[in-house]
């Protein structure tokens, strides 16, 4: 079917044009600029149906808690709309399709263009996101991607290239495979904190880069956080890990020259001062004593995937040259070592700031 086919489902009789700057879904909005159509791309989300019901059933969630508390919930968050007939999805042989109510007069910032003031704000709609689900039973959820951060599996997965070799690069790549063997502690931390019940089981975005995030026109404070395509059960420290692994990263994922990639303690904590700001006082000792080795986590865990990803022969990820995934791993591990030499004085940092003895 056409765009307006489908958005006619929808009841909305407009023409749509492409829109925003996602790379994965195909995002178009409506002349009258109220609504959002998107084509999921099914190729990545093979469960869209599971995916829709997440979605709704968070965003529903948090648009009541904003009613109780006072908020405006036709713009701090997501709201799914149902075609004449009360689905949530139109599927054809075209693709996908849902659509959202447009957040007017809103746009987004790119890693490489934010400062401090866009990552404290980024750092406080992630926090406050999780605020408003810390009390959502998790379990719930469905676990569109199975295992996603469980870095045991990660690392398990791994292993098993290493010893496959299927592309035949094991050889050339023995000081990454170091680095992975040698520091296999760190995939056992937070999910050792997950089973002995220290750190609570919660709805993690998975995306958390700073480009879902919208702003507003007017007053560039953040309003809301988007694409909900990956919402899953998980530690809330994997979002917080994920959002510095790349915005504490004073150059791109996949830098080939290594001397311009370091870690920022500065963009840390920028974005942490907004983040313990909105959900510093639920978070529990644990995860805020992990806040610091959450980044770390996140560099090691996605290094290890593109080091895996390059030993299967670049299945997973798009790659431009045959390198490509091996380039993305070492900034990755050159970012966890930093974060590993910084990690105490991160930690002390975190523990003051909570207790207003520091500022950013
Ligand atoms: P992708 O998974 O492709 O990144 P997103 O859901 O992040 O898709 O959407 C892509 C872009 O479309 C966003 O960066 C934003 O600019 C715009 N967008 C998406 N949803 C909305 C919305 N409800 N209101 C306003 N803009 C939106
Ligand atoms: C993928 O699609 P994108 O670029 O937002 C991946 C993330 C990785 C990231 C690394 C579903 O995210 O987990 O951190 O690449 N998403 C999925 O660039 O695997
Ligand atoms: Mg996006």
């Amino acid at each position: 079917m056409k765009i307006r086919e489908i958005a006619q489902l929808f009841g909305i009789d407009q023409d749509f044009a492409p829109a925003g700057n996602g790379h994965i879904n195909d995002t178009y909005r409506s002349a009258d600029g109220q609504y959002i159509l998107q084509r999921v791309n099914t190729h990545v989300f093979t469960r869209p149906v599971e995916l829709m019901e997440n979605i709704e059933a968070v965003t529903e969630f948090i648009a009541a808690k904003l009613r109780e508390t006072g908020g405006d919930p036709s713009r701090e968050t997501l709201k799914v709309l149902h075609t004449e007939d009360g689905r949530s999805y139109i599927e054809d042989e075209d693709g996908f399709f849902r659509m959202y109510l447009n957040i007017a007069d809103s746009y987004t910032v790119e890693p490489e263009d934010a400062g401090p003031a866009e990552l404290t704000e980024a750092g406080a709609a992630f926090g406050r996101f999780q605020e408003l689900l810390d009390d959502y039973d998790a379990a719930k959820l469905h676990e569109t991607i199975p295992f996603f951060h469980d870095t045991e599996n990660r690392l398990k997965n791994f292993r098993a290239a290493l010893e496959k070799n299927s592309a035949g690069r094991a050889e050339s790549v023995k000081a990454e495979t170091e680095f992975v063997l040698s520091h296999a502690w760190i995939a056992s931390v937070v999910l050792d904190g997950i089973r002995d019940g220290s750190i609570p089981l919660c709805v993690t975005h998975n995306d958390t880069k700073i480009n879902n995030v919208l702003f507003d026109v007017n007053t560039h404070k953040a309003i809301c956080v988007i694409d909900l395509d990956t919402i899953m059960p998980g530690s809330r420290l994997y979002d917080f890990g994920d959002a510095l692994r790349i915005s504490a990263s004073t150059a791109a994922e996949d830098e080939p020259d290594l001397t311009k990639v370091h870690f920022a303690p500065e963009a840390f904590k920028a974005f942490a001062s907004g983040y313990l700001s909105e959900v510093g006082s639920t978070l529990t000792p644990r995860e805020k004593e992990l806040l610091p080795f959450s980044a770390l986590l996140m560099c090691y865990e996605c290094g290890t995937r593109f080091l895996t990803d390059y030993l299967e022969g670049d299945v997973y990820f798009k790659v431009k040259y045959p390198e490509h995934n091996l380039v993305r791993c070492r900034t990755q591990f050159r970012m966890a070592e930093e974060i590993l030499a910084a990690e105490e004085s991160l930690k002390a940092w975190v523990a003051a700031f909570s207790d207003g003895s520091a500022e950013v």
